[in-house]
């Protein structure tokens, strides 16, 4: 009804699990399975799934998880139960089994099927662009990039990431792993560490003693020894509070498109944590939707099969903007749909702003001060171009 067409020549699968969204990490943690819901309904509401290959993700196994996780992790994470009373912030347990069951990572009712529905969706969404059925698959619940091995960190208990790689790596010689979520994607990095068809790229707010997880200096670029495959094959974007659309955008561009340069990535994994954007709960940069929107746009253009992740996001109805525009941009229909968000839309009040009508792009929160000086960014991108000399395929 939105005129929302299917792209010519092209294919768009979306991966949900709507049982997934009901789970509840506890009163106060700030990671809100609901937001996938408010996310899901407003890009019903722009029609966007009339122009998709939409799938219930089945939830991933046993045997797919242990892929990568350890069994006796696994074991472990199928079997506790939650605690009768929820631990608080202040009284964190130094020995906890797996990292499992502090403020972070708490165990909650159903957490197994929650942490196998979000695998199910980004694996599902790695077989469609194996399969060649999808150019871009979606995966909003999974993008969860912290979780290691055997060991659950920062929200994250299974890497649905690595998963969703593991199996890309079967059909493609190498994978560029791309994470604009504002935390460090360390989970992803470590796992593919000592690999040269892997390449990971994490932008992120970077204060090693007082913003999680503290890793991912710019000199932090895989092993030391030359002699290891994975050397030079990690790039870390170290940022600071505050930074623009606008030098965003163009540090994005200049570093990934270095990347692909030398990298010559076959398919593209990319992390879209909305915890980036003005105004997170979290977060702290000041990117708007539009200028998070342009990290995808940018990645389109390279014309690679390419899977989309959630990760971060801690204020939903921005979550919800912005993973909806992210929808719009996959299915090249961002000039079709109007930023008035429609009269029809599920909790539309709640995306008001004062007196303005509620819209996709003006997202809640103010502006904090910019704190990345123009020289540090040029820095960088030299540093990185630096980097990748080291790198030929
Ligand atoms: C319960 C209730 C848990 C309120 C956690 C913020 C809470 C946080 C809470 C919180 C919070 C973190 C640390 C400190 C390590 C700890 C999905 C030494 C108001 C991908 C994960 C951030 C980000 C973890 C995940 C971080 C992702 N920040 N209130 N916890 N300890 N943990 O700093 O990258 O977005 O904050
Ligand atoms: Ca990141
Ligand atoms: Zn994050």
């Amino acid at each position: 009804e939105y005129g929302i067409v299917r792209p010519k020549g092209y294919n768009v699968t979306f991966h949900t699990n709507p049982e997934m969204e009901k789970h509840h990490f506890g009163q106060t943690h700030p990671m809100k399975p609901w937001r996938l819901t408010l996310s899901k309904s407003l890009i019903m509401s722009y029609g966007m799934p009339f122009a998709m290959d939409n799938y219930i993700a089945r939830a991933a196994n046993f045997e797919e998880l242990n892929n990568y996780h350890t069994q006796d992790y696994l074991d472990y994470l199928g079997t506790v139960l939650p605690e009768p009373v929820p631990r608080d912030v202040e009284s964190a347990n130094p020995d906890l089994k797996f990292n499992l069951g502090g403020s972070d990572c708490p165990l909650f009712e159903g957490l197994y099927d929650y942490c196998s529905m979000s695998a199910g969706g980004s694996l599902d969404a790695a077989r469609k662009v194996c399969n060649r059925e999808a150019d871009i698959a979606i995966s909003w619940g999974g993008g969860l990039h912290h979780a290691k091995k055997a060991e659950a960190s920062g929200f994250c208990y299974i890497n649905d990431i690595v998963l969703a790689i593991l199996q890309l790596l079967r059909c493609y010689p190498r994978v560029l792993y791309i994470d604009i979520d504002v935390h460090h994607g360390d989970g992803v990095e470590e796992a593919f560490f000592s690999t040269d068809r892997v390449m990971t790229c994490s932008f992120h707010k970077y204060d090693p003693c007082n913003f999680f997880p503290g890793t991912g200096a710019l000199e932090d670029n895989g092993p030391k020894n030359e002699m290891n495959a994975g050397a030079h094959h990690a790039v870390n974007v170290p940022l600071n509070d505050g930074i623009t659309d606008d030098q965003y955008a163009w540090l994005f561009d200049s570093v990934i498109g270095k990347i692909v340069e030398t990298f010559r990535p076959s398919a593209i994994a990319l992390q879209c944590g909305a915890d980036s954007l003005a105004g997170d709960r979290l977060g702290r940069f000041n990117l708007q939707v539009q200028g998070h929107g342009q990290c995808v746009a940018y990645c389109k253009k390279l014309g690679l099969p390419m899977i989309l992740f959630g990760g971060g996001g801690y204020t939903p109805r921005n979550v919800a903007r912005a993973w909806s525009w992210e929808t719009a941009i996959s299915l090249q229909c961002e000039d079709k749909i109007d930023k008035t968000i429609p009269e029809h839309t599920p909790w539309r009040e709640h995306f008001r702003q004062e007196e303005l009508l509620p819209s996709l792009e003006q997202i809640l929160g103010e502006a904090r001060p910019n704190k990345n000086p123009q020289k540090r960014i040029q820095e960088i991108v030299q540093h990185v171009h630096e980097q990748l000399r080291f790198v030929q395929h």
